[in-house]
């Protein structure tokens, strides 16, 4: 929703496929993300971190994601000497939770830059207008306007656009209450 919200174009990075009996499990999660034409790619930081490489020619990009997925174990297997600190270096100096606390940039052959960001802590959508938050949904685009009220919050009113593709299965029900928790925060 970020992403879309700033204009820049997604990849999920399912990481950690190495972990066969949890993929299946993390598959259903990505499933509604996968039917709103998002690209996924699965990898394994720890053996075929390559298979990311092509995505980020001639472009920046930046890593986002919860603490311990494997954005700086990915940085490191793709930039060399990087010495991004990951959770095993942190262990190993008895430093704790100090792995990645701020946003470090990365220069790549091939006119890429990489951006390891420290996770999703400092991160959040309050910036955004409710107008903002409804763009950054994809699916709800081509609804909007289609309500009875021009300033319909697609909660509660009648003749809502958006609760009636809901109802109709066409819009994931998970996905509609993160959208109506963004806008009530951003009220
Ligand atoms: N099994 C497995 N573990 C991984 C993989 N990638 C990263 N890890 C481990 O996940 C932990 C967190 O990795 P780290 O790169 O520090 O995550 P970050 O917080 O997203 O930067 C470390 O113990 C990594 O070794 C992977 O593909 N498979
Ligand atoms: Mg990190
Ligand atoms: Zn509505």
């Amino acid at each position: 929703m970020a992403a879309e919200s700033q204009g820049l174009r997604p990849l999920i990075v399912l990481n950690k496929c190495d972990l066969a009996e949890r993929l299946p499990a993390a598959l259903a999660v990505l499933a509604p993300y996968v039917r709103l034409g998002y690209p996924v790619l699965q990898l394994c930081a720890h053996s075929d971190a390559e298979r990311l490489r092509p995505y980020l020619a001639a472009q920046t990009s930046v890593l986002v994601g919860q603490s311990g997925m494997g954005k700086s174990t990915l940085i490191n297997a793709l930039v060399p000497g990087a010495g991004a600190a990951t959770r095993e270096i942190s262990a190993a100096l008895d430093s704790g939770k100090h792995t990645t606390t701020h946003a470090t940039l990365y220069r790549l052959a091939g006119d890429a830059q990489l951006i390891d960001s420290p996770g999703l802590q400092e991160f959040g959508l309050r910036h955004l207008s409710p107008q903002e938050i409804e763009h950054a949904f994809p699916e709800l685009r081509p609804l909007l306007g289609q309500c009875r009220f021009r300033d319909c919050r697609h909660d509660r009113e009648p003749d809502c656009a958006v609760r009636a593709a809901a109802a109709r299965g066409e819009i994931d029900a998970r996905r509609l209450a993160t959208f109506l928790a963004l806008c009530a925060a951003s009220r």
